[in-house]
């Protein structure tokens, strides 16, 4: 407990009306943790998994109708319709209260209110910030203790400041239909009701870290953003780090716990953040950034041995998993841990699976949940308070044609217009969207920003007036297909070679050709000795087609249409520069 009395009065004000049976304030001992997965072990709600594989690791099944986000009923509550923007869906506050309150009434009754501080960003960070989550379910504060720092420290941290998220989550009744996951900038408070999901439900995460801290940035002139941090160490020793921003679903994880292939020898990849960024400008003039994240919340599928060896490593002990399957030793499995799923498993809803069956062993957006300090690539300045200088920052997307592997923006405002215009084919990562369509998704942010998305874009440019010591701005894909619908580039390790090149162009050591719409490598810029791949398909995904990129400006001018006024006089001006050279 604590003496902060806004903080004990809200606290108050929630019991009242979820009516719990009993209140427990999270301490964050490890003594508590285990005590709390023992008790989750009793309730049945965790699967010990096998403790000389997996040590300290649980397999839990979520509600199958609540395994990814809802964008559909998420919602920015500002007072104002505008200033939540095209983008988002706006509920009033008076019609939140109206419409999502009552899902919250007696809804602890015969349960107990876990009341859990965090601190998002390293224990006595300038830059970190305060929340409480306020939940009814023990998974999910769990969670919260491996993905945040939470208990104790994080009321010492606030002591008697009102300056702290007020995060209200219950499941309620699980029911799809009184489900909402409601955001209120001008109060920062959060309502999450109705789900269990780490993407809704991990209060400090998405809906702290990005929807309620992007608004609080723009109007204490940082940057809040759904990037992952890495750096990168030349043979030489030469340290650059970058901030690459990637919708739900296409590998930022992979890419920020990167090894890089024995070809390139003395590289080395430092893993800071693999899913949000906060940067503000140091007295330098450059973008330093923190991860106020703790821990890694990870899509399962697809990450193996082969692939991600770090993040194996990471999630081999002290990790939960989120609807993934189960093996006859006590083991987890998903597809793409190994390249022979097991004879038999259980599926991730609990049913006799077996070899060679058309469903999918685990759900497509099955989680592990493990602690940061686990990965073998973890930068020893990984909670640094001040947090690492940013030399580059990238956008990317899963784009299968047109997007070229690398490209380095003209500059900054360019920079914001590739990163505007960035569009990706849809993931499983969030319900309600139809698989592998192209949407746009500015910067990543589109389920993320909680205010209006030209106001966003126009609090980037500022950034960009603010200092001549900016980050460089890049774009990338990794997702090129060829004609029988194959990957072109290798991916994963190999995608070094595109970051080797990005941290030279910094340092304006490496070539490039100049095109229209930036420099781009031509494949002599890029290290390719021992790159397994045949020199006409690289060009091939280094190649500006005029044409096509008309067309995609475009449809990336319609799509800014939606902004009306709010689209920044400079971003109108280097999309016309754009259309010049273009033509
Ligand atoms: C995530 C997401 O969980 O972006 O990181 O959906
Ligand atoms: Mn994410």
């Amino acid at each position: 407990m604590t003496s902060n009395k806004l903080v004990m009065d809200w606290v108050d004000s929630v019991a009242q009306i979820t009516q719990p049976d009993e209140i427990y304030w999270w301490n964050g001992s490890d003594e508590e943790y285990e005590r709390m997965c023992a008790e989750m072990v009793k309730r049945k709600e965790f699967i010990p998994l096998n403790k000389k594989n997996w040590p300290g690791c649980y397999l839990y099944r979520s509600d199958p109708t609540d395994v990814a986000r809802t964008e559909k009923v998420t919602y920015i509550c500002s007072e104002r319709q505008e200033d939540a923007g095209p983008t988002n869906n706006w509920l009033s506050p008076a019609d939140a209260e109206k419409q999502i309150l009552p899902w919250y009434r007696g809804a602890m009754k015969g349960r107990t209110m876990y009341v859990v501080p965090y601190i998002m960003g390293p224990v006595g960070g300038a830059s970190s910030k305060v929340g409480f989550e306020i939940t009814d379910s023990l998974y999910v504060a769990l969670n919260m203790r491996i993905m945040t720092r939470s208990g104790r420290v994080a009321l010492d941290q606030l002591g008697d400041s009102d300056d702290f998220v007020k995060g209200m989550h219950s499941l309620g009744d699980l029911k799809p239909e009184h489900r909402a996951v409601a955001h209120f900038p001008e109060r920062k408070e959060i309502w999450s009701v109705g789900t269990g999901y780490g993407g809704n439900a991990l209060l400090g995460k998405k809906c702290h870290a990005l929807r309620i801290a992007s608004a609080q940035a723009r109007d204490e002139g940082w940057l809040a953003e759904h990037m992952l941090i890495l750096g990168l160490e030349s043979p030489e020793g030469d340290l650059h780090y970058i901030a690459a921003a990637f919708p739900s679903g296409c590998g930022k994880t992979n890419l920020a716990m990167l090894i890089p292939p024995e070809s390139m020898p003395g590289w080395k990849a430092w893993t800071v953040g693999d899913d949000i960024a906060w940067m503000r400008f140091g007295e330098d003039g450059r973008l330093w950034a923190i991860n106020p994240e703790a821990g890694f919340f990870g899509i399962a599928p697809g990450t193996g041995e082969d692939t991600n060896q770090n993040a194996i490593l990471s999630v081999k002990s002290n990790s939960f998993f989120t609807n993934v399957a189960l093996t006859e030793d006590g083991g987890v499995w998903w597809e793409g841990l190994t390249k022979e799923a097991p004879a038999t498993l259980t599926d991730w809803l609990g049913r006799p699976w077996k070899r060679g069956s058309s469903e999918k062993a685990a759900h497509p957006n099955s989680r592990f949940t493990a602690p940061a300090k686990n990965c073998p690539s973890i930068s020893p300045h990984w909670e640094d308070p001040q947090g690492v200088p940013i030399s580059a920052i990238l956008f990317g997307g899963r784009r299968s044609h047109l997007t070229p592997l690398a490209l380095e923006t003209f500059s900054w405002n360019h920079g914001v217009l590739m990163g505007a215009s960035a569009g990706s084919e849809t993931t499983a990562a969030a319900t309600d969207n139809k698989m592998g369509t192209l949407r746009h998704d500015p910067m990543a942010m589109l389920p993320f920003c909680g205010y209006h998305m030209g106001d966003y874009f126009k609090h980037w440019i500022e950034i960009g007036k603010r200092s001549d010591n900016l980050p460089k701005i890049f774009s990338v894909n990794w997702f090129r297909l060829d004609e029988n619908g194959k990957f072109i580039w290798p991916g994963f390790g190999e995608n070094m070679r595109v970051l080797k090149w990005i941290v030279e162009r910094c340092k304006g050591r490496a070539g490039a050709k100049t095109t229209p719409i930036g420099y781009i490598p031509a494949a002599k810029d890029l290290h390719t000795s021992g790159l397994n791949m045949d020199i006409t398909k690289l060009e091939g995904i280094l190649d500006v087609d005029k044409n096509l990129w008309r067309e995609e400006i475009k449809g990336a001018e319609e799509y800014f249409k939606t902004f009306e006024d709010k689209f920044p006089q400079d971003l109108t001006q280097e999309l016309n520069d754009l259309k010049k050279r273009l033509s």
